[in-house]
Protein backbone atom coordinates (compact mmCIF):
# COMPACT_ATOMS: atom_id res chain seq x y z
CA UNK A 1 0.00 0.00 0.00
CA UNK A 2 3.00 2.26 1.02
CA UNK A 3 4.93 1.57 -2.17
CA UNK A 4 1.88 1.71 -4.46
CA UNK A 5 1.24 4.87 -3.00
CA UNK A 6 4.65 5.98 -3.36
CA UNK A 7 4.82 4.95 -6.96
CA UNK A 8 1.74 6.85 -7.84
CA UNK A 9 3.50 9.86 -6.13
CA UNK A 10 6.55 9.75 -8.09
CA UNK A 11 4.29 9.76 -11.09
CA UNK A 12 2.20 12.57 -10.29
CA UNK A 13 5.42 14.64 -9.14
CA UNK A 14 5.46 16.13 -12.74
CA UNK A 15 7.12 19.71 -13.80
CA UNK A 16 5.39 21.90 -16.29
CA UNK A 17 6.68 24.68 -17.89
CA UNK A 18 3.76 27.21 -18.90
CA UNK A 19 4.48 30.24 -21.35
CA UNK A 20 2.16 33.31 -20.94
CA UNK A 21 1.56 32.21 -16.93
CA UNK A 22 1.24 36.25 -16.78
CA UNK A 23 -2.14 35.78 -18.47
CA UNK A 24 -5.62 34.53 -17.58
CA UNK A 25 -4.96 31.14 -18.86
CA UNK A 26 -1.83 30.62 -17.56
CA UNK A 27 -2.21 31.95 -14.20
CA UNK A 28 -5.41 29.24 -13.66
CA UNK A 29 -3.27 26.92 -15.12
CA UNK A 30 -0.35 27.10 -12.85
CA UNK A 31 -3.27 26.76 -10.02
CA UNK A 32 -4.78 23.83 -11.34
CA UNK A 33 -1.10 22.23 -12.03
CA UNK A 34 0.18 23.03 -8.30
CA UNK A 35 -3.20 21.71 -7.32
CA UNK A 36 -2.57 18.38 -8.78
CA UNK A 37 1.00 18.13 -7.55
CA UNK A 38 3.78 19.73 -10.34
CA UNK A 39 6.33 21.95 -9.77
CA UNK A 40 5.40 24.92 -12.17
CA UNK A 41 8.03 27.13 -13.82
CA UNK A 42 6.64 29.60 -16.05
CA UNK A 43 8.25 32.34 -18.88
CA UNK A 44 8.19 35.66 -18.12
CA UNK A 45 9.39 38.24 -20.35
CA UNK A 46 10.87 41.94 -19.43
CA UNK A 47 8.78 44.74 -19.02
CA UNK A 48 9.45 48.03 -17.35
CA UNK A 49 6.91 47.30 -14.81
CA UNK A 50 6.42 43.87 -13.49
CA UNK A 51 2.62 42.44 -14.17
CA UNK A 52 2.48 39.91 -11.89
CA UNK A 53 -1.37 40.33 -10.63
CA UNK A 54 -2.50 37.43 -12.16
CA UNK A 55 0.01 35.24 -9.95
CA UNK A 56 -0.68 37.26 -6.38
CA UNK A 57 -2.51 34.13 -4.97
CA UNK A 58 0.37 31.21 -6.35
CA UNK A 59 3.53 34.06 -6.14
CA UNK A 60 5.89 31.75 -3.77
CA UNK A 61 4.75 28.65 -5.70
CA UNK A 62 6.14 29.42 -9.00
CA UNK A 63 9.59 29.46 -10.82
CA UNK A 64 10.01 32.37 -13.11
CA UNK A 65 11.99 32.31 -15.80
CA UNK A 66 13.29 34.82 -17.88
CA UNK A 67 12.38 34.65 -21.52
CA UNK A 68 10.59 35.96 -24.44
CA UNK A 69 8.83 34.29 -27.48
CA UNK A 70 11.32 36.60 -30.09
CA UNK A 71 13.94 34.98 -28.59
CA UNK A 72 15.23 31.47 -29.54
CA UNK A 73 18.74 31.21 -26.75
CA UNK A 74 16.13 31.92 -23.80
CA UNK A 75 13.64 29.60 -24.45
CA UNK A 76 16.69 26.71 -25.22
CA UNK A 77 17.95 27.80 -21.13
CA UNK A 78 14.17 28.22 -19.85
CA UNK A 79 13.54 24.67 -21.62
CA UNK A 80 16.92 23.20 -19.86
CA UNK A 81 16.10 24.63 -16.53
CA UNK A 82 12.67 23.55 -16.16
CA UNK A 83 13.21 20.04 -17.84
CA UNK A 84 9.33 19.71 -17.99
CA UNK A 85 7.55 16.84 -18.61
CA UNK A 86 4.54 19.40 -20.01
CA UNK A 87 4.79 22.22 -21.84
CA UNK A 88 1.98 24.57 -21.96
CA UNK A 89 2.85 27.86 -24.83
CA UNK A 90 0.10 30.01 -23.84
CA UNK A 91 2.01 33.30 -24.89
CA UNK A 92 0.97 34.71 -27.35
CA UNK A 93 0.09 38.61 -28.65
CA UNK A 94 -3.58 37.62 -28.16
CA UNK A 95 -5.42 40.35 -28.91
CA UNK A 96 -7.33 40.36 -32.63
CA UNK A 97 -7.64 44.25 -32.82
CA UNK A 98 -3.97 44.63 -32.06
CA UNK A 99 -3.03 42.78 -34.58
CA UNK A 100 -3.99 44.59 -37.29
CA UNK A 101 -2.13 47.17 -36.11
CA UNK A 102 0.69 45.31 -35.38
CA UNK A 103 0.87 42.50 -37.71
CA UNK A 104 4.33 41.59 -37.89
CA UNK A 105 5.04 41.37 -34.40
CA UNK A 106 1.73 39.34 -33.62
CA UNK A 107 2.93 36.90 -36.75
CA UNK A 108 6.44 37.09 -34.63
CA UNK A 109 4.91 36.01 -31.46
CA UNK A 110 2.28 34.46 -31.90
CA UNK A 111 3.33 32.47 -35.13
CA UNK A 112 7.03 31.70 -35.08
CA UNK A 113 7.32 31.99 -31.35
CA UNK A 114 5.38 28.45 -31.70
CA UNK A 115 8.27 27.32 -34.20
CA UNK A 116 10.54 28.73 -31.60
CA UNK A 117 9.14 26.93 -28.52
CA UNK A 118 8.83 23.48 -30.80
CA UNK A 119 12.92 23.91 -31.46
CA UNK A 120 13.74 24.16 -27.71
CA UNK A 121 11.40 21.01 -27.25
CA UNK A 122 13.01 19.30 -29.78
CA UNK A 123 16.83 20.00 -28.53
CA UNK A 124 16.25 20.17 -25.23
CA UNK A 125 13.82 17.54 -23.97
CA UNK A 126 12.17 15.89 -26.16
CA UNK A 127 10.27 13.53 -24.35
CA UNK A 128 8.01 16.68 -23.31
CA UNK A 129 4.40 16.75 -24.00
CA UNK A 130 3.27 20.13 -25.63
CA UNK A 131 0.27 21.77 -25.52
CA UNK A 132 -0.58 24.73 -28.09
CA UNK A 133 -2.92 27.43 -27.29
CA UNK A 134 -4.30 27.12 -30.97
CA UNK A 135 -7.75 29.29 -31.60
CA UNK A 136 -11.48 29.37 -33.24
CA UNK A 137 -10.08 32.40 -34.74
CA UNK A 138 -8.84 30.43 -37.29
CA UNK A 139 -12.14 29.40 -38.49
CA UNK A 140 -12.41 32.88 -39.25
CA UNK A 141 -15.39 33.02 -42.21
CA UNK A 142 -16.90 30.17 -41.34
CA UNK A 143 -19.24 28.29 -43.65
CA UNK A 144 -20.85 25.50 -41.60
CA UNK A 145 -22.18 25.67 -37.96
CA UNK A 146 -20.87 24.62 -35.17
CA UNK A 147 -17.29 24.19 -36.03
CA UNK A 148 -15.61 21.24 -35.34
CA UNK A 149 -12.00 19.59 -35.81
CA UNK A 150 -12.35 19.09 -39.77
CA UNK A 151 -13.93 22.47 -40.23
CA UNK A 152 -11.78 24.65 -42.72
CA UNK A 153 -9.77 27.45 -41.70
CA UNK A 154 -10.21 30.78 -43.50
CA UNK A 155 -8.73 33.18 -40.75
CA UNK A 156 -9.63 37.08 -40.93
CA UNK A 157 -6.76 38.81 -39.26
CA UNK A 158 -3.07 38.62 -38.71
CA UNK A 159 -3.96 36.91 -35.23
CA UNK A 160 -5.61 34.29 -37.18
CA UNK A 161 -2.91 34.01 -39.37
CA UNK A 162 -0.81 33.25 -37.35
CA UNK A 163 -2.34 30.91 -35.18
CA UNK A 164 -2.84 28.55 -37.79
CA UNK A 165 0.92 28.72 -38.86
CA UNK A 166 1.52 27.59 -35.16
CA UNK A 167 -1.66 25.13 -35.29
CA UNK A 168 0.45 23.43 -38.32
CA UNK A 169 3.74 23.60 -37.15
CA UNK A 170 2.56 21.53 -34.03
CA UNK A 171 1.47 19.39 -36.34
CA UNK A 172 4.19 19.39 -38.49
CA UNK A 173 6.37 18.62 -35.31
CA UNK A 174 4.25 15.98 -34.33
CA UNK A 175 5.04 14.02 -37.63
CA UNK A 176 8.11 15.03 -38.85
CA UNK A 177 10.08 14.60 -35.10
CA UNK A 178 7.59 12.41 -33.02
CA UNK A 179 7.12 14.71 -30.41
CA UNK A 180 3.82 14.74 -28.34
CA UNK A 181 2.19 18.24 -29.57
CA UNK A 182 -1.63 18.61 -28.84
CA UNK A 183 -3.92 21.48 -30.51
CA UNK A 184 -6.45 22.87 -28.55
CA UNK A 185 -8.20 24.91 -30.23
CA UNK A 186 -10.32 26.75 -28.01
CA UNK A 187 -13.29 29.17 -27.92
CA UNK A 188 -13.51 32.42 -26.29
CA UNK A 189 -13.11 31.93 -22.85
CA UNK A 190 -13.65 34.81 -20.06
CA UNK A 191 -13.16 35.51 -16.54
CA UNK A 192 -12.20 38.19 -14.34
CA UNK A 193 -8.68 37.98 -15.36
CA UNK A 194 -9.81 38.85 -18.86
CA UNK A 195 -7.43 41.69 -20.44
CA UNK A 196 -9.64 44.74 -20.29
CA UNK A 197 -9.36 45.14 -24.03
CA UNK A 198 -11.83 41.91 -24.69
CA UNK A 199 -15.10 42.68 -25.39
CA UNK A 200 -16.40 40.85 -22.52
CA UNK A 201 -14.48 42.68 -20.16
CA UNK A 202 -14.57 45.96 -22.10
CA UNK A 203 -18.48 45.45 -21.27
CA UNK A 204 -18.48 43.91 -17.51
CA UNK A 205 -16.20 46.45 -16.48
CA UNK A 206 -17.77 49.31 -18.25
CA UNK A 207 -20.69 48.25 -16.47
CA UNK A 208 -19.22 48.32 -12.97
CA UNK A 209 -17.97 52.42 -14.10
CA UNK A 210 -21.18 53.28 -15.10
CA UNK A 211 -22.90 51.51 -11.59
CA UNK A 212 -19.72 52.80 -9.29
CA UNK A 213 -20.44 56.39 -10.75
CA UNK A 214 -17.49 56.68 -12.45
CA UNK A 215 -18.74 56.77 -16.42
CA UNK A 216 -21.97 56.96 -18.29
CA UNK A 217 -21.15 55.09 -21.47
CA UNK A 218 -19.35 52.43 -22.76
CA UNK A 219 -17.93 52.55 -26.76
CA UNK A 220 -18.40 49.73 -28.53
CA UNK A 221 -17.93 47.95 -32.07
CA UNK A 222 -20.07 45.00 -33.88
CA UNK A 223 -23.29 44.19 -31.58
CA UNK A 224 -24.48 41.37 -33.89
CA UNK A 225 -20.76 38.92 -33.73
CA UNK A 226 -21.46 36.27 -31.69
CA UNK A 227 -18.87 34.18 -29.97
CA UNK A 228 -18.75 31.09 -27.99
CA UNK A 229 -18.14 32.42 -24.68
CA UNK A 230 -17.06 29.50 -21.58
CA UNK A 231 -15.49 30.22 -18.05
CA UNK A 232 -11.56 30.27 -18.37
CA UNK A 233 -10.93 27.91 -15.31
CA UNK A 234 -13.06 25.70 -17.02
CA UNK A 235 -11.32 25.61 -19.99
CA UNK A 236 -7.49 25.20 -18.48
CA UNK A 237 -8.33 21.80 -17.35
CA UNK A 238 -9.47 20.65 -20.63
CA UNK A 239 -5.99 21.56 -21.71
CA UNK A 240 -4.13 19.64 -18.68
CA UNK A 241 -6.65 16.67 -20.26
CA UNK A 242 -5.49 16.57 -23.49
CA UNK A 243 -1.52 15.81 -22.36
CA UNK A 244 -2.81 13.01 -20.61
CA UNK A 245 -3.65 11.19 -23.28
CA UNK A 246 -1.74 7.74 -24.69
CA UNK A 247 -2.18 9.48 -28.38
CA UNK A 248 -1.33 13.62 -29.38
CA UNK A 249 -4.77 14.85 -30.77
CA UNK A 250 -6.84 18.25 -31.80
CA UNK A 251 -9.11 19.03 -29.91
CA UNK A 252 -12.12 21.88 -29.86
CA UNK A 253 -12.74 23.20 -26.32
CA UNK A 254 -16.32 25.38 -27.15
CA UNK A 255 -19.67 25.44 -24.68
CA UNK A 256 -22.04 24.89 -27.75
CA UNK A 257 -24.15 27.91 -27.55
CA UNK A 258 -23.10 31.61 -29.36
CA UNK A 259 -24.43 34.30 -28.04
CA UNK A 260 -23.59 38.12 -29.85
CA UNK A 261 -21.91 40.88 -28.09
CA UNK A 262 -25.42 42.58 -27.79
CA UNK A 263 -26.72 40.04 -25.31
CA UNK A 264 -24.01 40.09 -23.18
CA UNK A 265 -23.74 43.94 -22.91
CA UNK A 266 -27.62 43.50 -22.03
CA UNK A 267 -27.06 40.85 -19.82
CA UNK A 268 -24.51 43.04 -18.12
CA UNK A 269 -26.38 46.05 -17.68
CA UNK A 270 -29.12 43.58 -16.20
CA UNK A 271 -27.10 42.14 -13.49
CA UNK A 272 -25.92 45.74 -12.34
CA UNK A 273 -29.36 46.67 -11.97
CA UNK A 274 -29.00 48.97 -14.55
CA UNK A 275 -32.16 49.86 -16.75
CA UNK A 276 -32.55 51.18 -20.81
CA UNK A 277 -28.94 50.15 -21.49
CA UNK A 278 -29.06 51.20 -24.69
CA UNK A 279 -28.76 55.00 -23.64
CA UNK A 280 -25.41 53.56 -21.91
CA UNK A 281 -23.68 52.15 -25.17
CA UNK A 282 -22.12 54.27 -27.74
CA UNK A 283 -21.38 52.88 -31.22
CA UNK A 284 -18.20 53.78 -32.44
CA UNK A 285 -16.35 53.21 -35.93
CA UNK A 286 -13.15 53.02 -34.50
CA UNK A 287 -14.14 49.75 -32.32
CA UNK A 288 -14.96 47.80 -36.23
CA UNK A 289 -12.31 45.47 -37.28
CA UNK A 290 -11.29 45.89 -41.54
CA UNK A 291 -12.31 41.85 -41.37
CA UNK A 292 -15.03 40.50 -38.76
CA UNK A 293 -15.57 37.22 -37.86
CA UNK A 294 -19.23 37.36 -37.51
CA UNK A 295 -20.36 33.92 -36.01
CA UNK A 296 -18.16 31.33 -34.29
CA UNK A 297 -19.83 28.31 -32.25
CA UNK A 298 -18.02 25.46 -31.33
CA UNK A 299 -18.81 21.36 -30.66
CA UNK A 300 -16.92 20.17 -28.15
CA UNK A 301 -18.13 16.50 -28.75
CA UNK A 302 -14.85 15.25 -29.16
CA UNK A 303 -13.22 16.81 -26.12
CA UNK A 304 -16.34 15.57 -24.25
CA UNK A 305 -15.88 11.87 -25.82
CA UNK A 306 -12.09 11.29 -25.83
CA UNK A 307 -11.17 13.34 -22.85
CA UNK A 308 -14.78 13.41 -20.37
CA UNK A 309 -13.83 17.28 -20.75
CA UNK A 310 -17.71 19.27 -20.57
CA UNK A 311 -17.82 23.16 -19.73
CA UNK A 312 -20.35 24.04 -16.86
CA UNK A 313 -20.98 27.33 -16.73
CA UNK A 314 -23.72 29.03 -18.19
CA UNK A 315 -23.87 32.24 -20.39
CA UNK A 316 -25.59 34.52 -17.96
CA UNK A 317 -23.56 32.82 -14.85
CA UNK A 318 -20.40 34.12 -17.14
CA UNK A 319 -21.83 37.94 -17.20
CA UNK A 320 -22.70 37.71 -13.37
CA UNK A 321 -19.37 36.61 -12.49
CA UNK A 322 -17.56 39.34 -14.43
CA UNK A 323 -19.98 42.26 -13.63
CA UNK A 324 -20.24 40.96 -9.70
CA UNK A 325 -16.48 41.05 -9.71
CA UNK A 326 -15.88 44.42 -11.55
CA UNK A 327 -18.27 46.04 -9.25
CA UNK A 328 -16.64 44.56 -6.31
CA UNK A 329 -13.33 45.41 -7.61
CA UNK A 330 -14.02 48.63 -8.45
CA UNK A 331 -15.69 49.46 -4.83
CA UNK A 332 -12.70 47.90 -2.62
CA UNK A 333 -9.96 49.81 -5.00
CA UNK A 334 -8.28 46.57 -6.60
CA UNK A 335 -9.28 47.17 -9.78
CA UNK A 336 -8.37 50.15 -11.58
CA UNK A 337 -10.63 53.00 -12.47
CA UNK A 338 -9.76 53.08 -16.25
CA UNK A 339 -11.44 54.94 -19.35
CA UNK A 340 -14.06 52.65 -21.21
CA UNK A 341 -13.60 53.74 -24.60
P1 LIG B 1 -3.51 36.74 -22.37
O1 LIG B 1 -4.22 36.94 -21.07
O2 LIG B 1 -3.42 37.88 -23.32
O3 LIG B 1 -2.02 36.25 -22.02
C1 LIG B 1 -1.02 36.24 -22.98
C2 LIG B 1 0.29 35.91 -22.30
O4 LIG B 1 1.34 35.89 -23.29
C3 LIG B 1 0.74 36.91 -21.22
O5 LIG B 1 1.27 36.20 -20.14
C4 LIG B 1 1.84 37.69 -21.93
O6 LIG B 1 2.80 38.22 -21.06
C5 LIG B 1 2.46 36.58 -22.76
N1 LIG B 1 3.30 37.08 -23.84
C6 LIG B 1 2.94 37.93 -24.83
N2 LIG B 1 3.99 38.15 -25.65
C7 LIG B 1 5.02 37.41 -25.19
C8 LIG B 1 6.36 37.21 -25.61
N3 LIG B 1 6.87 37.82 -26.68
N4 LIG B 1 7.14 36.36 -24.90
C9 LIG B 1 6.65 35.75 -23.79
N5 LIG B 1 5.40 35.90 -23.33
C10 LIG B 1 4.59 36.72 -24.02
O7 LIG B 1 -4.13 35.51 -23.16
P2 LIG B 1 -5.12 34.35 -22.66
O8 LIG B 1 -6.52 34.80 -22.86
O9 LIG B 1 -4.67 33.86 -21.34
O10 LIG B 1 -4.87 33.25 -23.79
C11 LIG B 1 -3.82 32.29 -23.66
C12 LIG B 1 -3.49 31.74 -25.02
O11 LIG B 1 -4.64 31.13 -25.57
C13 LIG B 1 -3.06 32.77 -26.06
O12 LIG B 1 -2.12 32.15 -26.90
C14 LIG B 1 -4.32 33.08 -26.84
O13 LIG B 1 -4.00 33.52 -28.14
C15 LIG B 1 -4.96 31.69 -26.85
N6 LIG B 1 -6.41 31.65 -26.93
C16 LIG B 1 -7.16 32.36 -26.05
C17 LIG B 1 -8.55 32.26 -26.09
C18 LIG B 1 -9.40 33.03 -25.12
O14 LIG B 1 -10.61 33.16 -25.39
N7 LIG B 1 -8.85 33.51 -24.00
C19 LIG B 1 -9.16 31.43 -27.04
C20 LIG B 1 -8.35 30.71 -27.92
C21 LIG B 1 -6.97 30.81 -27.84
P3 LIG B 1 2.70 39.73 -20.45
O15 LIG B 1 1.92 39.59 -19.18
O16 LIG B 1 4.11 40.09 -20.26
O17 LIG B 1 1.98 40.57 -21.46
O1 LIG C 1 -13.48 40.05 -27.28
P1 LIG C 1 -12.86 40.10 -28.62
O2 LIG C 1 -11.80 41.12 -28.82
O3 LIG C 1 -12.38 38.62 -28.91
P2 LIG C 1 -12.04 37.83 -30.26
O4 LIG C 1 -11.69 38.74 -31.36
O5 LIG C 1 -13.15 36.88 -30.48
O6 LIG C 1 -10.71 37.06 -29.84
C1 LIG C 1 -10.62 36.35 -28.61
O7 LIG C 1 -11.08 35.04 -28.78
C2 LIG C 1 -10.29 34.24 -29.67
C3 LIG C 1 -10.94 32.86 -29.76
O8 LIG C 1 -11.92 32.90 -30.78
C4 LIG C 1 -8.88 34.15 -29.13
F1 LIG C 1 -8.13 33.37 -29.95
C5 LIG C 1 -8.29 35.54 -29.05
O9 LIG C 1 -6.98 35.46 -28.45
C6 LIG C 1 -9.17 36.38 -28.13
O10 LIG C 1 -9.10 35.84 -26.83
O11 LIG C 1 -14.00 40.38 -29.73
C7 LIG C 1 -15.16 39.57 -29.81
C8 LIG C 1 -16.14 40.20 -30.79
C9 LIG C 1 -15.54 40.61 -32.13
O12 LIG C 1 -16.40 40.22 -33.17
C10 LIG C 1 -15.48 42.13 -32.07
O13 LIG C 1 -15.58 42.78 -33.34
O14 LIG C 1 -16.64 41.41 -30.21
C11 LIG C 1 -16.69 42.40 -31.22
N1 LIG C 1 -16.66 43.73 -30.57
C12 LIG C 1 -17.66 44.65 -30.65
N2 LIG C 1 -17.29 45.78 -30.00
C13 LIG C 1 -15.65 44.24 -29.85
C14 LIG C 1 -16.04 45.53 -29.49
N3 LIG C 1 -14.46 43.71 -29.50
C15 LIG C 1 -13.64 44.48 -28.72
N4 LIG C 1 -12.47 43.94 -28.32
N5 LIG C 1 -13.98 45.76 -28.36
C16 LIG C 1 -15.16 46.33 -28.73
O15 LIG C 1 -15.44 47.48 -28.41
Amino acid sequence: MVKARARFQARVAKSALISGITGQDGSYLAELLLSKGYTVFGLVRRLSVPNLGNLRPIAERVTLIDGDLMDQSSLNAAVQKAAPDEVYNLAAQSFVGTSFVQPVLTGEITGLGVLRILEAVRAHAPHARVYQASSSEMFGHVDREPQDEMTPFHPRSPYGVAKVYGYWACINYREAHGLFVANGILFNHESERRGFEFVTRKISHGVAMIHVGRAKTISLGNLEAKRDWGYAPEYVDMMWRMLQQDIPGDFVGATGEAHSVEEFAAAAFEVAGIEDWKKHVVVDEKNFRPAEVYNLRGNPAKAKRALGWEPRTKFHDLVRIMVEADIAGLQAGTIPVRPVS
